[in-house]
């Protein structure tokens, strides 16, 4: 029997969504599960629930990864599926988590249609991708999984409010000590599910999208210091002024990306200024870089002019500059047999779908150090996420999983 006829229920996709989507409920339409907090521990336990009930053979690893296993009767490499649970304070119901519930209804209707596979498929929630809590943890889950993390990390990684990584995974019944065994070596290929998260496809009118490259990103922390005073009775002309500073250089950071053209972007989406009062000449100001650009050379032109410009504004404004990279990406292009396999299986679906990079940095990214991967979009309304408003319909998400099925079935069964 043709994948074809898999019948995915999307309202069964729905509840799910919104179930999920109610642990760590913020406001409306908003979510706020960070790692190893009460709500990220609850939302694991719904999905070892859900994985169980589907006949899935659960583990959670060393860091807190959820992994749901169906055995092929031929051994060999896993195939897997899945996102991070984690998001954005506070994102919405769909990033991360419609990849892990897309493979977990893909893996139960194979399951239920076609019995075993021949190779082991496996579901996996990953534990923490956005970096949301512990500013460079980045891909907690995926990074240890590909072996990325050193042993010292649990103790360098600390969230905003000073909490060591390590104590919090104690506080969740984590070993920090054992991180090292999260290693896999035995997957062949990752498909990952995600919201687009930009205007791509509405702009197109397509309901689903194939991932070709993921971009290169790099987060950077800078603080600024200046001279604080009176901002009243010290003249502009003898100032060292860390704030004069930061707009300055805010504004030519941005306009650099803006000028290079799409997809360069640069972003800066924190700032806190010390000691942040009215009638101050602030002391210093604390701002993170979120720069981007999926070709090699390009990203280091953009890195290179926002550096230089940021040392010139700091020498010409006598300020100080200190700044610290968070983490820096490589960009990875999918595996082109993955790709090709998804376009057919779209193709044989009738399903429309058009190929991009993405613009997001995604798990996909890190996996690319151990297997093949590849990507399926969904449409995101009006472009939007890591905000409550995100928002993809039923029918996009019944599209995209059931490429994912199909993809999954061909590579399987
Ligand atoms: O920032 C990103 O691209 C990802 O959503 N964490
Ligand atoms: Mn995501
Ligand atoms: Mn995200």
């Amino acid at each position: 029997m043709a994948v074809s006829a898999l019948d995915i229920d999307g309202s069964q996709v729905e509840r799910l969504i919104l179930e999920l989507g109610a642990i760590g409920a913020h406001g409306g339409t908003g979510v706020w599960r960070t790692v190893y907090s009460p709500e990220w521990v609850e939302a694991n336990a719904l999905l070892a629930r859900w994985f169980e009930g589907a006949g899935l053979a659960v583990r959670q690893d060393a860091v807190g990864n959820l992994w749901g296993r169906l055995p092929g009767s031929e051994g060999g490499k896993s195939i897997v599926s899945g996102s991070h649970v984690d998001t954005q304070r506070p994102g919405g119901r769909y990033d991360g988590a419609l990849g892990i519930l897309a493979a977990f209804v893909a893996v139960k209707a194979l399951r239920e249609r076609f019995g075993q596979p021949k190779r082991t498929l496996e579901v996996v929630s990953l534990c923490e991708e956005e970096g949301s809590r512990f500013p460079t943890a980045n891909f907690w889950g995926s990074s240890a999984i590909t072996g990325r993390t050193r042993a010292q990390d649990v103790d360098t990684v600390v969230d905003f409010d000073g909490v060591r990584i390590a104590d919090a995974m104690r506080q969740v019944g984590l070993d920090p000590g054992r991180i090292g065994e999260a290693v896999r070596d035995d997957i062949a290929a990752f498909i990952e599910l995600h919201i687009e998260q930009g205007p791509i496809l509405e702009a197109a009118g397509l309901p689903v999208a194939i991932v070709e490259a993921i971009t290169g990103m790099r987060h950077t922390e800078v603080c600024l210091t200046g001279v604080q005073n009176h901002a009243g009775a010290f003249p502009m002309d003898l100032r060292n002024d860390p704030m004069a500073g930061f707009a300055e250089i805010a504004s030519g950071l941005i306009d650099t990306a803006h000028r290079m053209g799409r997809p360069a972007v640069t972003t800066i989406g924190r700032c806190t200024v010390a000691p942040n009062a009215g009638a101050v000449i602030p002391q210093s100001v604390t701002f993170t870089i979120d720069a981007r650009h999926p070709d090699l050379d390009k990203r280091r032109h953009l890195y290179a002019t926002h550096d230089a410009l940021m040392r010139e504004v700091a020498q010409r404004r006598g300020l100080g500059l200190e700044s610290r990279v968070l983490f820096n990406h490589e960009p990875r292009l999918s595996a082109p047999h993955l790709v090709a396999l998804l376009k057919g299986a779209a193709g044989e679906l009738d399903i429309p779908t058009l190929t991009m990079a993405s613009g997001a940095g995604h798990d996909s990214q890190q996996m690319a150090e151990i297997a093949d991967f590849a990507m399926i979009f969904v449409r995101s309304k009006d472009g939007r996420s890591h905000t409550p408003e995100e928002f993809s319909s039923i029918e996009d998400i019944v599209a995209g999983i059931r490429v994912l099925a199909s993809a999954l079935h061909k590579l399987a069964y």
